[in-house]
């Protein structure tokens, strides 16, 4: 556990403006405005936010972009300060570290990216019932403390397996005649089971009806010697094109593509200059901009607490990077032009599948 916790630098401004205050009435001939405008404790004047990071951010997209959204949020707004607190990898004491928080009150919103988040929120909430907390990559709707935002990961599963399908049905160098493709993931949750790899098998049969796909489980989200090996091992059986969803662990996957030559798709964020020629397609998960936007509605107290909202391509908040040279060079063109059409017809909501339930 470790607290790398940033308080980001408006603060004197702040307390200097907040030392004046009790001046303003002199001046507003004897009138004092706090009496006459209560604040609206909906629409913050001063927001403090704590971001709770359920792991490290390094290494872990959805966290360097929640984090990264929210620091840029408080650059640009002198009534705002956000504190990035890291909770690690030992998920058992996530509700304990988030009480302590909780309990200091010095946050009126605690901001996190996690599916497994709202059951941990509902039960510190209900110790604190002032706490509000909003949570991205997750869905509970019907907590008055709470707001939701799930990204729709089957829909950047089934574009990311669809890119998939194409590959390892091809004649790419590191394509072999078997049609199976592999997932690594760190463990099992119902966003996983239920939606990423389902959606990411669907896409590659929309290809091929007959390609098969290889899961297999590291154990945490940060064992990149594990990852390593269960690439190996996959690759032996067959497997040519890989996606993840492990974190930091993730590494070891990409070291044994690089070593054994096989491809790898990727979930929500731009890594192809970690792997060029052997990452060939990256999907985006516009966290930073959902995450500054939700900041705004707070401090606009247009958050609609106890409701949630699914976004996806069609929405703008998901993506694929499509003019990075990691694509564009390493992909064959016909590869390229089915990918791109598929993808249009995605962004526009054209393409029509089955949301399972989570
Ligand atoms: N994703 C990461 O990238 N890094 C993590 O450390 C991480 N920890 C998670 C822990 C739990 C208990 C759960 C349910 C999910 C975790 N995720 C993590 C997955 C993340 O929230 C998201 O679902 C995936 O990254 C897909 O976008």
């Amino acid at each position: 556990m470790k607290n790398i916790g940033k308080i980001t630098a408006a603060w004197p401004l702040v307390v200097l403006l907040a030392a004046l205050m009790p001046l303003a009435p002199l001046y507003a001939g004897g009138k004092k405005e706090a009496e006459t405008r209560a604040p609206d404790p909906r629409a913050p004047e001063r927001l403090s936010v704590l971001v709770y990071i359920t792991g490290m951010v390094a290494g872990s997209p959805p966290y360097e972009l929640l984090a990264a959204g929210a620091e840029s949020f408080a650059a640009s707004h002198s009534n705002v300060s956000v504190k990035i607190y890291e909770a690690g990898f030992n998920q058992a004491t996530w509700e304990e570290q988030l009480t302590d928080l909780v309990a200091s009150g010095e946050y009126n919103l605690v901001l996190g990216s996690n599916p497994s988040l709202p059951e941990i929120c509902i039960k510190v909430g209900s110790k604190f019932p002032n706490q509000k907390f909003i949570i991205t990559d997750a869905q509970l709707a019907g907590n008055p403390q709470i707001c939701t935002y799930l990204y729709n990961q089957y829909e950047q599963s089934l574009y990311l397996g669809y890119l998939a399908g194409l590959i390892t049905t091809s004649t790419m160098k590191n394509a072999n005649a078997v049609k199976k493709i592999g997932f690594i993931a760190a463990q099992n949750y119902p966003l996983l089971d239920n939606h990423i790899i389902p959606g990411f098998l669907e896409g590659a049969r929309r290809v091929d009806p007959e390609i098969t796909l290889d899961t297999r489980i590291v154990g945490n989200w940060f064992d990149a010697n594990k990852a390593a090996d269960l690439a190996a091992s996959m690759m032996s059986s067959g497997v040519d094109v890989f996606a993840s969803i492990a974190g930091g662990a993730a590494q070891g996957l990409i070291d044994t593509a690089q070593k054994n030559g096989a491809y790898i798709v990727y979930h929500n964020t731009n890594e192809y200059s970690k792997a060029p020629g052997i990452i060939v397609g990256c999907g985006l998960m516009e966290q930073k901009k959902l995450v500054e936007e939700i900041l705004a509605d707070v401090l606009a107290g247009k958050i609609q607490y106890g409701t949630s909202k699914t976004v996806g391509a069609p929405e703008g908040y998901l993506n694929f990077i499509d003019n990075d040279p990691g694509y564009t060079a390493y992909v064959p063109q016909d590869i390229q032009t089915k990918f791109n059409a598929f993808m249009r017809d995605i962004r526009a909501g054209k393409i029509s599948y089955t949301l399972p339930p989570l």
